[in-house]
């Protein structure tokens, strides 16, 4: 079978007619089919976070989100999000996810802009299982509150707004 796509990066809400004839061997033309095509602009994703529960300093892996709901009306699969501690970064501060059997996400942390990186297309459901195993560990810092924003892309390279956890670690 041949499949034609479509794609558009322009004039959304503008109904796309296209039209389809097909030729024979001997240069005959079918009559002509017809469809329209409705063009939206792409929906950005949306991710709600529940806080895990408070850190130590021991060096400890801490999850910093008990729960991450994931939203997106038109996306089925998400490219990648990030972790970043936005608030009260010490220099031993790790925000880590080390993998999930199963789920083609991997993560890599950055000490200097303080964010975890995680890439790889996997869908609403296994990007909340990675989210919810990001875990955070410091042993510096008594009291001292620090605050993460997530963030998720979908397949329309489309940013969430952030979610946001603060945990207070002794
Ligand atoms: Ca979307």
């Amino acid at each position: 079978m041949l499949r034609i796509t479509f794609t558009a990066t322009g004039n959304a809400g503008l109904v796309r007619g296209v039209s389809v004839l097909v030729t024979d061997a001997t240069n005959l033309n079918s009559a002509t089919g017809f469809v329209t095509v409705n063009v939206n602009n792409p929906v950005a994703p949306a991710i709600a976070v529940a806080t895990g529960p408070s850190g130590d300093l021991g060096g400890n892996k801490t999850r910093l989100f008990s729960s991450a709901t994931i939203t997106d009306v038109d996306s089925d699969y998400l490219t990648g999000a990030t972790v970043k501690i936005t608030v009260s970064a010490y220099s031993n501060d790790v925000v880590y996810f080390g993998g999930i059997s199963g789920i083609p996400v991997t993560g890599i942390y950055d000490s200097g802009s303080k964010t975890l990186t995680l890439t790889g297309t996997a869908t609403k459901a296994q990007y909340e299982q990675v989210i919810e195993a990001v875990t955070w560990s410091s042993t510096q810092g008594c009291g001292i509150v620090r605050s993460f924003e997530v963030r998720v892309t979908d397949d329309s390279n489309k940013t969430s707004s952030f979610g946001f956890v603060s945990i207070a670690p002794y």
